[in-house]
């Protein structure tokens, strides 16, 4: 096998997001840009020679091309065994399952996540360490620091390997062994939760629907829901990933999975509706006529955690990203756990989760997850509420609503202002750091600001501090205002609105959600002047 050691010049663009690079496929095909980044990544780690990589994507278009250059540098650089899911697939929390099962060195997983897919999509990749985890900021930092001096990457002149049989191969040194992506997390979730029971649920008149939106999560799903667990065949809809995800968006929102959404709010709905995202990681929770939002998801799995076999001796703790509601915050007292606020990203969970001071995490944006593995995990959320509708025999509004009487109601929503004016939306963001500090005090109506920063982050484990991590303005009666940039778009800024208000009183319980943040929201265009900076009259998606 001969090793070219080629040239390059750096990009300088290749700075991770909230979740690796995401960019659109046509940056990604420039000559040299995968390549750039994938030797950045190895030029970052110490002591990778010789170990085990795991590698996979969520199917997207360029996955195959990708997985096959990766392989060719990984075995320039000395990599001992890379495993590779079949096809080149594999979900992101599976493949996190996977580098903790192998105690793999770490993995390189390739996806855009929720963004759409297709020539004209969007691709990405993103590196995961040992702990099965994304990469913290340390780590990221070093391979943006990398790409931006790079001037070669090794690579490997051997063929393309075949990624849909089952096999060890060679390429060099390096030992290729392609597997199957699904079995090691289908057994991993076995061990989680009552088969027994969700199988009986399933197989009574219970009709639950699960929309894999043409992406990573149809192979898992068939496996799980209808062979595992004897769902009807089509439980799972939209099962086959394809590379363009068959034209859509695959974000699991009220927005883009509308087509479960009509099927759970028309007649004749079935009991239980779920969606997850292109790599497998986020998730949407319906019941019949009724929508969970990911905050009160969080809330609600906290709550029953010990109804769950692989949570019934206890949680440690949970943990929130800032934005996310505070419903589980109120769990968590009244459970006498702590619960832990950290910046937006799963990477910042990681710390706590291998620390043991939190079992359970999530976040606003659709993501749930537990420390069974270091990513959130869309599946494992749809089979924890399957486990606590079998356990208690209630349907999911009412689980969320007697959750409510319970402990109050946060009415929350996000909304985003997509693909908006990069510098506009930089400039909205200066212009309210700028405006933090004085208002305290501040009255908004019959509204008093208890507080107001921009939020900062020392990890309590490492001591890093994460800045500028979103404004938040705190009212004094608990609601708040929370304004982000996202750290995922490709195309322009995407500014995010989060509103959280909260109700004690159940009797108001049944209100509109956006009606019931009526006030915040036009307090939050009178804050920070979103129409004028976006040009937009109204958001482009409320979640
Ligand atoms: C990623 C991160 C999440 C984050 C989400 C949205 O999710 O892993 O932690 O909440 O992006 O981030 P932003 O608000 O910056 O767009 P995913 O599913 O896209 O990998």
């Amino acid at each position: 096998m001969n090793i070219r050691t080629v040239s390059t010049t750096p990009f300088s663009d290749q700075k991770p997001g909230t979740s690796g690079l995401r960019k659109s496929v046509s940056v990604f095909q420039q000559p040299h840009y995968l390549e750039n980044f994938v030797q950045s990544i190895f030029d970052s780690l110490e002591g990778y020679q010789g170990q085990t990589i795991v590698l996979g994507g969520d199917g997207r278009y360029y996955n195959r091309q990708a997985i096959q250059i990766i392989l060719k540098i990984a075995s320039a650089n000395g990599v001992g065994r890379v495993l590779v899911g079949q096809g080149g697939i594999m979900s992101t929390p599976a493949a996190s399952c996977i580098i903790r099962q192998y105690q793999a060195f770490g993995g390189i997983i390739l996806s855009a996540s929720h963004n759409p897919g297709g020539p004209d999509g969007d691709f990405g990749i993103k590196y995961n360490v040992t702990n099965g985890g994304p990469a913290p900021e340390k780590v990221t930092e070093a391979i943006y620091a990398r790409s931006k001096v790079i001037d070669s990457y090794k690579i490997s002149d051997s063929p393309d390997v075949n990624l849909d049989k089952l096999s060890v191969l060679r390429m060099g040194e390096m030992a290729i062994e392609v597997i199957d992506p699904v079995e090691p997390y289908a057994r991993l979730m076995e061990s989680l939760f009552d088969f027994d029971s969700i199988r009986q649920l399933l197989q009574s008149d219970f009709r639950i629907c699960m929309d894999s939106l043409h992406a990573v999560t149809g192979p898992y799903a068939k496996n799980i829901f209808e062979k595992r667990l004897g769902a009807a065949s089509g439980t799972v809809t939209n099962g086959k990933p394809l590379e363009d995800f068959g034209g859509g968006h695959p974000d699991p929102n009220l927005v883009y999975a509308h087509d479960l959404v009509e099927v759970m709010f028309g007649d004749n709905a079935p009991d239980f509706g779920a969606a997850s995202d292109g790599d497998g990681d986020r998730n949407m929770i319906l019941g019949r006529n009724f929508f969970v939002t990911p905050s009160d998801s969080l809330a609600v799995l906290t709550a029953n955690a010990h109804l769950v076999p692989g949570y019934k001796d206890g949680i440690s703790g949970v943990a929130r990203s800032m934005p996310t509601s505070a419903a589980a915050d109120r769990v968590a007292a009244k459970l006498g756990i702590d619960c832990y606020e950290t910046p937006t990203g799963w990477k910042f969970f990681g710390n706590l989760l291998d620390a043991d001071k939190v079992t359970l995490c999530g976040e606003e944006s659709f993501g749930t997850g537990s420390n069974h593995v270091r990513e959130k995990d869309g599946l494992w959320a749809v089979l924890f509420w399957l486990n606590i509708l079998a356990a208690t025999g209630k349907s999911v509004e009412d689980i969320v609503k007697e959750h409510w009487a319970t402990y109050g109601r946060n009415f929350y929503s996000r909304h985003d202002y997509e693909e908006v004016d990069k510098a506009k939306a930089t400039e909205l963001m200066e212009r309210l750091r700028g405006m933090v500090g004085t208002m305290k005090g501040q009255k908004f109506g019959e509204y008093e600001v208890e507080y107001a920063d921009d939020f900062s982050y020392t990890d309590p484990i490492d001591s890093s501090v994460s800045q500028k991590q979103g404004i938040r303005i705190r009212f004094t009666d608990g609601s708040r205002i929370v304004f982000r940039l996202s750290g995922t778009g490709t195309k322009g800024a995407t500014l995010r609105v989060y509103l959280e208000s909260y109700e004690p009183d159940a009797s108001k319980h049944d209100l509109d959600t956006q009606l019931a943040l009526k006030p915040l929201i036009t307090m939050a265009e009178e804050i920070a002047l979103i129409r004028q900076y976006t040009e937009r009259e109204e958001p482009t998606v409320i979640t």
